[in-house]
């Protein structure tokens, strides 16, 4: 194991030689630790040639998407990180001198476990998994991806989170040197999120550090990102740098900005419309569906996750709380 973290998860907490995610020694890693052979399911979409590593490991995890995935050139050149830019290419063209090794995660706040750990010492002990999600953006396009990560509830859990966190808050890396969007002040930097704890708990909310059974590409968040599927991409902060357990609701890059147009839970939502354009259908991105024949589909209560996520929200006017 070649990254260790300024403090490591009492060895009570995790068995310290498990090692899965290493960018050159993983597969060594993960031999010396005898995990490998322990989740040999292999995931339904990997290919090789991208220059990213291969995630060994990784095991097919529940609610996938019966839809057909969108193409990995498709993931990985159409994006939103406003770090490196505000158009949709330019987080590919741009991130290439971002570093996403080496990594430390502040885990922080209103848990009996905290400190700075490295993202093997993070998320040791729990499976990766590959989970075929759909992804609908703000914006009203959307995708299918499939990524590889944690649920991280799994990963909370491990922290012991104290009956006074009541809320998750997530903050990306600060790095003007490598990202040149936050030169500019489109949006204050850095870029912060926020989950409710049972939000951030529940089993479809993914830590994210793959995409096609490889780690993520710069543009997509590398090295370790947020996925909700059922609430706006937004939510879904990249570069994570530190999760806090905390008491009070945290701010949220998009709702300091305009908070009349984006809410803190932003929960894909037909029925209610952005103040500026219909919420009610979706551009489905994709080489086979783009220009004239980009395909139009309605769009679903919580991204079509309602079965699995409408119980957090019983009793909340999701008119008021958008
Ligand atoms: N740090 C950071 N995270 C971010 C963003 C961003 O600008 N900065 N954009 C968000 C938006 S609006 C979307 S739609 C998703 C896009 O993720 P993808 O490019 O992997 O599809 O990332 C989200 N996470
Ligand atoms: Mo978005």
């Amino acid at each position: 194991m070649l990254i260790r973290g300024k403090r490591d998860i009492p060895s009570s907490e995790i068995t310290p030689e498990s090692a899965w995610f290493n960018r050159r020694t993983f597969v060594a890693g993960l031999a010396a630790a005898g995990l490998v052979g322990t989740a040999r399911a292999t995931p339904q979409y990997q290919i090789t040639g991208t220059g990213q590593e291969e995630l060994e490991g990784v095991s097919r995890g529940p609610f996938n998407a019966s839809e057909p995935a969108n193409s990995y050139e498709d993931i990985t050149t159409y994006n939103n990180f406003y770090e490196f830019g505000v158009g949709k290419d330019d987080p590919h063209r741009n991130s290439g001198s971002f570093k996403p090794q080496p990594w430390t995660v502040r885990v922080e706040g209103e848990a009996e476990v905290t400190g700075e750990f490295d993202i093997e010492g993070l998320l040791s002990g729990v499976g990766l998994e590959e989970r075929v999600y759909r992804m609908r953006c703000v914006e009203a396009w959307s995708m299918v991806i499939p990524w590889v990560g944690v649920p991280l509830g799994e990963v909370l859990k491990r922290f012991r989170p104290r009956s006074r966190a009541k809320y998750v808050a997530f903050q990306t890396v600060l790095r003007p040197d490598e990202m040149p969007g936050q030169r500019r002040r489109v949006l204050r930097w850095p870029y912060v999120e926020g989950l409710t704890i049972e939000e951030a708990t529940h089993p479809l909310t993914l830590l994210a550090v793959g995409v096609y059974g490889v780690t993520l590409p710069n543009q997509n968040g590398a090295p370790l990102r947020l996925v909700v599927p059922w609430k706006y991409g937004f939510k879904g902060i990249k570069s994570i740098v530190s999760i806090r357990l905390q008491e009070r609701q945290p701010p949220t890059s998009w709702n300091i900005s305009a908070p009349q147009e984006y809410g803190f839970y932003a929960n894909v939502n037909p029925e209610v419309d952005h103040p500026r354009w219909s919420q009610a259908t979706e551009r489905r991105i994709g080489s086979g569906f783009s220009g004239l024949f980009a395909r139009r589909i309605p769009t679903q209560m919580f991204n079509g996750y309602a079965d699995q996520v409408a119980h957090l929200y019983s009793g909340l006017d999701l008119r008021r709380n958008y």
